[in-house]
């Protein structure tokens, strides 16, 4: 039977309905759409129930969920169109579920840590649960058409994480829509209509990133729309210690656009109010998507009815009026008898539904659990039979059969069990020449290759278009080359990539105006546009995430970082978003960012850094790229806006005005990451050093020739990846001696070479002396040349240690100076 329709009921229709023509739904197809949207919020609230209990009863390791944070969600997923973007944190599996981004199957499969990427297609079981991420890449590398996609980009777990990538993901909808040289990317988007959807926790706002996403957004005026999802705590922190007058939205009214300065549209509603809700998102969006406008939804009163996480109970920290309210504001409740109260349901018709719904995801949760399991269990069964093989032709029989016995009655069974079962019992034979040893082992040898599949890969793409398979070209010579300064063989590359390649796009301080502070981008935004060769403001945090936002909506962007010594302040972003985006995907997301810096030995601390140590050891996932010159560094860039992979380049802050002759295809050669090159031939000691620093080791190694001593150097390029073809060794396998020269602090980059040519390459077999290194201080340099002469590796402190340890093993030749 139609129920009767109020007044009311028609404006709460206009809002709630997700249709191109409103007028045309009728009111048994409201109440359906509203029944489903609840039925969406009760499978999401079971979801949290039973994921609480699976990690309770130890079957998951850990759970959080969006329970109380419903109804908010159904609204933001009925603005949400094919071809937008999410970048949000670990409440919005409600959100997942009523786009489609998650099913309710593959929620426990993540859960569970399933690490088949079609059971659990956000992670492949790397990501805890409620880490949502769809798959914009395909298998071979392609591209999918992402405007037919509902997109969200990789969840990670740092409270505001998510901020700095959501600027980005919006301001690609700016670039679509405003450079007219993008509008055959089709597949990436349709006129810059896809907006950027943020969620954060009301505590998260209190992160530094937070309030500079803000600024930037309202600066840049971009397509984001950030929702606050506000339960008035962060773990057991009450909002009195987190945001000042306890109130977001509040203290960012100053932000709110009016009719003569741009800025925001600021909206503030209940968590538990659905038309309200409903309506909320519609306008708000609609400023967005339509205006290019940021927004700022703040949604209140939302609730936590489980607790923060699995990891503590909420009542130790939260009164009983608290408790109380809570339970009365509970979102769902509130729907429940908006229903009821506005005969759009009955009290039995919801009862039913919510039996229903109990039971789906139950059957959900049962599902990719025996899918895990079952995986698991076949695969005991095959090993146990090899091992068993063993037991009546090992001398070990008994304690083999005992150990079978453990690994078939595992309470809990894992790969972990299995693969630890097999490596006991080689362990145990490993002395007996017994076919059926062999067999397993050559099975072990399969699983472990599976396990690497499984747990161990993707960090880098693998595919054909990753900057490792970039063919090597060679710059060109000729008569006419001229001798330029260094920052004009940049000039020109990038010149060249920005005609060749209209997805390029440059940005960061002083970029575009002046063509960045040492001129490598000079010229090139009157020529290209403030559309791709643009300034920001000094918010390194959010240069980054633009980067990242913009690469993983198929631009490929060129962010810039003033100086080395502000890399710290993107250190969060880079470590904790790009350079995990392909492994925590499972190869479902790239983002191609190619960061450029300067740095190395100038003057006064915070300009003479060179941390290569902290950067190598927190960046694996990109590039870092060193290049000893401007040349080297094009070659760098050519190669890596080739590939799909990203990169750190570190250009040398004094070399841009050395002169160096300009290849005649300055942005075609490339020069191959991971390739090392010898700089010098010698055959007495082998330095090795890079960036700066090379050209004193160069200035040392002459000095040196006069004195007898033939050093040969070599420049590995590219940190990471490290002399892939093992240079270092050929060296040393010829002099004998290797000195690490490095301008970071003692134990920074040098450990990490040592680490890569002692231990990976193996050359202690060929070092007739101990390897050294030769580093800067514990401290930075003081202002100055003086600063720096006393700081960091000297030509003369080069010499002497080279002298000292030639004097090693020819004392009469090279007496002690001291
Ligand atoms: C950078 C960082 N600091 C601390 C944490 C630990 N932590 C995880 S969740 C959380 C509280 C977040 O509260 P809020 O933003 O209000 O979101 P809610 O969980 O309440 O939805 C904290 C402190 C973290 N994950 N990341
Ligand atoms: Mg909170």
């Amino acid at each position: 039977m139609l129920l009767q329709k109020t007044e009311m009921q028609e404006l709460e229709l206009k809002s709630v309905l997700d249709q191109p023509d409103q007028s045309e739904i009728s009111y048994d197809d409201f109440k359906q759409l509203v029944l489903s949207d609840y039925k969406i919020a009760v499978e999401s609230r079971q979801a949290s129930l039973l994921g609480r209990k699976e990690a309770l009863t130890g079957r998951a390791k850990f759970g959080i969920f969006g329970d109380g944070k419903e109804v908010a969600q159904l609204a933001m997923a009925k603005a949400f169109k094919k071809g937008d973007w999410r970048a949000g944190y670990y409440r919005d599996q409600t959100f997942a579920f009523a786009t489609g981004i998650s099913t309710v199957t593959e929620f426990f499969a993540q859960l569970y840590a399933h690490p088949d990427v079609n059971q659990e297609p956000s992670s492949a079981g790397r990501q805890m649960n409620s880490h949502f991420a769809t798959r914009s890449i395909n298998e071979d590398g392609s591209w999918k058409n992402l405007v037919e996609m509902k997109n969200s980009s990789a969840d990670i777990s740092t409270t505001g994480g998510q901020m700095a990538r959501l600027i980005g993901l919006a301001w690609a909808s700016k670039l679509y829509r405003e450079n007219k040289d993008l509008a055959d990317m089709g597949s990436f988007s349709v006129n810059g209509n896809e907006v950027a959807f943020g969620t954060i926790g009301n505590g998260s706002t209190s992160e530094g990133i937070f309030f500079e996403v803000i600024n930037a957004a309202g600066v840049m005026q971009v397509p984001m729309a950030v929702s606050v999802w506000d339960d008035g705590y962060a773990i057991s922190v009450p909002s009195k210690y987190q945001t000042t007058k306890e109130d977001i939205s509040e203290i960012l009214k100053g932000f709110q656009r009016d009719g003569t300065a741009e800025g925001f549209e600021i909206f503030k509603v209940p968590g538990w109010d659905y038309p309200g809700l409903c309506e909320t998102y519609e306008k708000a969006v609609n400023f967005c998507r339509t205006e290019h406008v940021p927004v700022l939804i703040h949604v209140t009163e939302l609730t936590q009815p489980q607790g923060h996480s699995t990891s503590g109970s909420h009542e130790r920290y939260k009164s009983k009026d608290r408790l109380k309210w809570e339970q009365e504001y509970d979102c769902l409740r509130k729907m429940r008898l908006w229903m009821i109260d506005s005969a759009i349901s009955t009290a039995e018709e919801l009862d039913e539904l919510e039996d229903q719904a109990k039971k789906y995801v139950r059957d959900c949760q049962r599902k990719a659990l025996s899918n895990l399991q079952q995986e698991i269990e076949a695969e005991r069964n095959r090993i146990v039979g090899f091992i068993q093989a063993l037991v009546p032709v090992s001398a070990f029989g008994k304690q083999i059969e005992e150990l079978v016995n453990q690994v078939n009655n595992a309470p809990e069974l894992g790969r972990k069990d299995i693969v630890s079962t097999v490596r006991k019992v080689l362990l145990l034979t490993a002395g007996e020449n017994i076919s059926a040893r062999k067999t397993l082992l050559e099975l072990y040898q399969q699983e472990t290759d599976e396990n690497i599949a499984r747990y161990d890969s993707h960090q880098f793409s693998k595919t054909p278009e990753s900057p490792l398979y970039v063919p090597v070209q060679h710059p060109l010579y000729n008569e006419n080359s001229k001798l330029i300064d260094g920052r004009e063989i940049l000039n020109a590359c990038f010149n060249a990539n920005f005609i060749r390649d209209p997805r390029i796009i440059a940005f960061g301080e002083d970029v575009g105006a002046i063509g960045d502070v040492n001129q490598g981008f000079a010229g090139l935004q009157e020529k290209f546009g403030a559309l791709r060769v643009t300034d920001t403001g000094i918010r390194e945090s959010t240069i980054i995430g633009q980067g990242i936002g913009l690469a993983l909506r198929g631009l490929r962007p060129i962010a810039e970082i003033q100086y080395i010594d502000y890399l710290p302040y993107a250190m969060n972003v880079l470590i904790d978003d790009l350079t995990t985006m392909s492994y925590r995907t499972f190869g479902g997301q790239i983002a191609p960012v190619i960061v450029r810096t300067r740095g190395h030995r100038l003057e006064g601390i915070w300009h003479s850094g060179s941390p290569m140590g902290m950067i190598v050891n927190a960046l694996r996932g990109m590039h870092i790229c060193v290049p000893r010159n401007m040349t080297q560094a094009a070659g760098m860039y050519n190669t890596l806006l080739r590939g799909n992979e990203p990169a750190l380049v570190i250009e040398c802050l004094n070399g841009y005005r050395l002169k160096e002759k300009l290849p005649a295809n300055a942005g075609d050669f490339t020069v191959p990451l991971g390739k090392a090159e010898i700089i010098k031939e010698g055959t007495d000691l082998t330095i090795i050093s890079y960036g700066s620093t090379l050209r004193l080791v160069q200035q040392a190694a002459t000095e040196l020739d006069k004195m007898g001593i033939s050093v040969e150097i070599i420049d590995p390029q590219t940190l990471y990846p490290f002399d892939l073809d093992r240079l270092c060794t050929a060296s040393v396998k010829k002099t004998n001696k290797l000195l690490v020269v490095d301008e970071d602090v003692p134990g920074g980059a040098s450990a990490y070479i040592l680490q890569q040519v002692v231990e990976k390459q193996n050359v202690y077999y060929y070092l007739d002396s101990q390897p050294r290194t030769l580093t800067a201080k514990d401290h930075r340099p003081p202002y100055g040349s003086d600063g720096d002469y006393f700081s960091k590796p000297s030509v003369d402190d080069m010499i002497e240690t080279v002298y000292e340890m030639m004097g090693e093993s020819k004392p009469e030749q090279f007496p002690k100076i001291y």
